[in-house]
């Protein structure tokens, strides 16, 4: 069946089925044909994208796919999300503040860390992106150059979400913890690990991380500091 007449339901399932495949091209078609129907990014990435790579993800856990055909995957759920950047990103907002993100030292897990960025600056924030494999010195370098009140730490896995803690404490010995609101996120993070390495915020997802950032930027005074030292 075409896709322009296939049933929503149905259509969601494909999309599903062919991130799983790394059918970017197919992924990428069925965005746009959702996009016609006037269906909203987080729906659309909910019910698609975000679904197909948790299915990826369970069997990627149980051995049932390798990282050749996550990759793969990883590649087709990027293209679908380059469809849907412009309207993720698009706004009139004054600009909010500034978030300095990336994903934590040893770490190249980066579609998350992305969508949080596309949110982020759709609801009118400057984001200050530095990728993957990102160390200490980097963030902080980052956030002085930008003179950022927000810091977004990724973490995918349980080997590399204790980097967040050293760059807490990175913060702390340049006297810049009170600067900055701090937070964190990933599959591997939780909100007692964010808690326990005194991070300001943990978000589930891009969204809870958008009201948190500002939630953050009315009610933090502190964050209106210059950084120095
Ligand atoms: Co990796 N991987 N991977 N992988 N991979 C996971 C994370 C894993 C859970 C898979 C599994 O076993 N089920 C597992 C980690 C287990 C663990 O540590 N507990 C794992 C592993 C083991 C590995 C390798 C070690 C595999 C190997 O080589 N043997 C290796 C490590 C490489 C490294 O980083 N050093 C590896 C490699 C890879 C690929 C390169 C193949 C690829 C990444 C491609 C890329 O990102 N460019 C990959 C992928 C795709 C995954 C899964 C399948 C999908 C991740 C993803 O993109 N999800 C993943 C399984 C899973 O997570 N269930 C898995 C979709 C994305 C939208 O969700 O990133 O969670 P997520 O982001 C969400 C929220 O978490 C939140 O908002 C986002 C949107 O709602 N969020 C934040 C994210 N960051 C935030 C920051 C915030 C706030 C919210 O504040 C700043």
């Amino acid at each position: 069946m075409n896709i322009e007449q296939m049933p929503l339901d149905e259509l969601f399932e494909k999309m599903q089925d062919d991130l799983y495949d790394g059918l970017a091209d197919e992924v990428v078609a069925a965005t746009n044909e959702t996009l016609r129907r006037d269906l909203a990014p987080q729906e659309i990435l909910s019910k698609g994208l975000i679904a197909g790579m948790d299915i990826v993800g369970v069997d990627f856990r149980d051995g049932i796919l390798f990282v050749p055909e996550v990759l793969m995957a990883a590649k087709a759920m990027k293209a679908a999300m380059e469809v849907l950047r412009p309207l993720l990103v698009a706004t009139d907002a004054p600009k909010l503040g500034t978030m300095v993100i990336g994903t934590v030292k040893g770490d190249i897990h980066d579609i998350g860390k992305n969508l949080v960025a596309m949110m982020m600056e759709g609801a009118g924030f400057n984001v200050v992106n530095l990728g993957v494999n990102t160390d200490a010195s980097k963030f902080l370098a980052a956030l002085r150059e930008h003179d950022a009140q927000l810091l977004g730490m990724s973490a995918l896995l349980t080997t590399t979400m204790p980097y967040m803690r050293v760059v807490i404490k990175a913060l702390q010995e340049k006297g810049w913890r009170d600067k900055v609101y701090v937070m964190v996120g990933g599959a591997a993070v939780n909100e007692a690990f964010a808690e326990d390495i005194g991070a300001d915020a943990y978000s589930a997802d891009a969204a809870t991380a958008v009201d948190r950032a500002k939630w953050a930027i009315k009610h933090e005074k502190r964050l209106q500091q210059k950084f120095a030292g």
